[in-house]
């Protein structure tokens, strides 16, 4: 019988198409694929070959362990100074009736509704509101951390950062640094969108641009903080932008060795300024994240996330280069419901998102949030997870 290796080897020599098989040898000769090349595998792979050489490349790095954490989110208003096209959550604060505005002790509540449970991260961001500035999240990341000192703060985009950077007359450096020692760990993927101008201008043109993104980042590695990185996809822009995005990313990464994770997220099409814009297939979906995973070869991690794609999609993601898919979230986020999403009240047990993995004969495997692993549950039957609150 022929084992994986010898398998996709066939395949890669068996490929009619010469520009696809020199591709296909240079990933199982780890040698990394240029922009160019990056754009082809778009235009060209097929899904099966993509899919075969994605989850050679994710079963090298990771055999067939999949992560999940326990989380939840926190978003303290959806009131925006921004006004990006595709966004269905945010309201302007000349209409804030419409929104809502959370105060730091309603914010330590939520916080305080898992006292007891086994969450590991909070994950925060919202709007940018004109009013919530440096000092007041300076005090919730304070207050939170003198609650539950062991929790992981995952929060603020630099979209927000930026904003509260600049009203607050700080440096980028100077500004990371009082929020990681107010409490900040780490900073998770959002506000990226499409980093090239082109697209950047015409869906998002307010907010920071990719340099100014890049650049926080970049500070936030240099304290020894982690991140993550997304892009929107599946919207106007052209494969070649995609690769662009991620050539950045690629870029920094070699250099800081900062980013835990990237994370696809697909766009939603539901009550925003773009809903002309039709939503991407699943084989599109599934091809961005092979791409992915075969582009960034210096990301640990590829992560499907399943509130914005489905939990079914995400489920078949782990074939296609994906090793995570996120957490629990326990219905505590409205972005992608507000935007379509078929998730409308995003949660699930620790037995659901262990089903899920081992449907597909993976490893189920919570994680913290910088990776380090809580427990396997490849060897723990169903009903003693559903049956011990430590565990569910
Ligand atoms: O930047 C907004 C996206 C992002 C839509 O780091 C939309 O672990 C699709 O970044 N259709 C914020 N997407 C969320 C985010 C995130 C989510 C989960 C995990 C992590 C992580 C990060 O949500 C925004 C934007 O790209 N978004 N509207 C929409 N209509
Ligand atoms: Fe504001 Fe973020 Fe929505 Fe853009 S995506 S309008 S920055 S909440």
């Amino acid at each position: 019988m022929m084992n994986q290796q010898s398998g996709i080897e066939a395949l890669v020599a068996n490929s009619k198409d010469e520009q696809l098989k020199a591709i296909g040898y240079k990933v199982l000769n780890k040698e990394r694929i240029s922009f160019d090349e990056g754009v082809l595998l778009f235009e060209k792979g097929s899904l099966s070959y993509l899919g075969a050489l994605a989850n050679c490349v994710r079963e090298q790095k990771h055999g067939n362990k999949t992560y999940f954490n326990r989380n939840f989110h926190i978003e303290p208003t959806n009131l925006c100074v921004f006004s990006c096209k595709f966004c269905a959550y945010s309201k302007l604060y000349a209409h804030r009736e419409e929104g809502w505005e959370l105060s730091i002790p309603q914010m330590l509540d939520i916080v305080k509704s898992y006292d007891g449970k086994p969450v590991t991260e909070v994950h925060i961001v919202g709007g940018v509101h004109p009013k919530m500035d440096m000092a007041f999240f300076i005090e919730l990341l304070k207050s939170i951390k003198a609650h539950r000192p062991e929790l992981h703060i995952k929060a603020f985009t630099p979209v927000e950062l930026d904003y509260m950077f600049r009203k607050a007359k700080l440096t980028t450096e100077e500004g990371m640094k009082l929020a990681n020692e107010a409490g900040l760990d780490s900073l998770p993927g959002g506000g990226a969108e499409i980093f090239h101008p082109e697209i950047r201008t015409q869906i998002c043109e307010d907010k920071v641009d990719a340099d100014g993104w890049l650049s926080i980042h970049e500070a936030a590695h240099k304290l020894g903080m982690h991140s993550n990185a997304t892009l929107l996809y599946g919207h106007v822009e052209k494969y070649w932008h995609r690769i662009d995005h991620m050539e950045r990313l690629r870029q920094l990464q070699d250099k800081t060795g900062g980013f835990n994770t990237f994370i696809p997220l697909k766009f939603r099409n539901k009550d925003n300024d773009m809903s002309y814009v039709h939503e991407s297939s699943v084989i599109e979906d599934m091809k961005m994240y092979a791409v992915s995973r075969l582009y960034l070869d210096n990301f640990p991690h590829i992560k499907s996330y399943w509130p914005m794609l489905g939990r079914q999609n995400a489920q078949l993601s782990l074939s296609f280069g994906v090793n995570d898919i996120d957490g629990t979230i326990d219905d505590t986020t409205k972005i992608y419901s507000m935007a379509g999403s078929e998730e409308q009240s995003p949660a699930m047990n620790t037995a659901q998102l262990v089903t899920l993995i081992k449907q597909v004969n993976r490893q189920p495997v919570e994680r913290g949030t910088l990776y380090n692993e809580i427990r396997d549950y490849s060897t723990i039957e169903l009903a003693e997870i559903e049956s011990n609150p430590l565990l569910n």
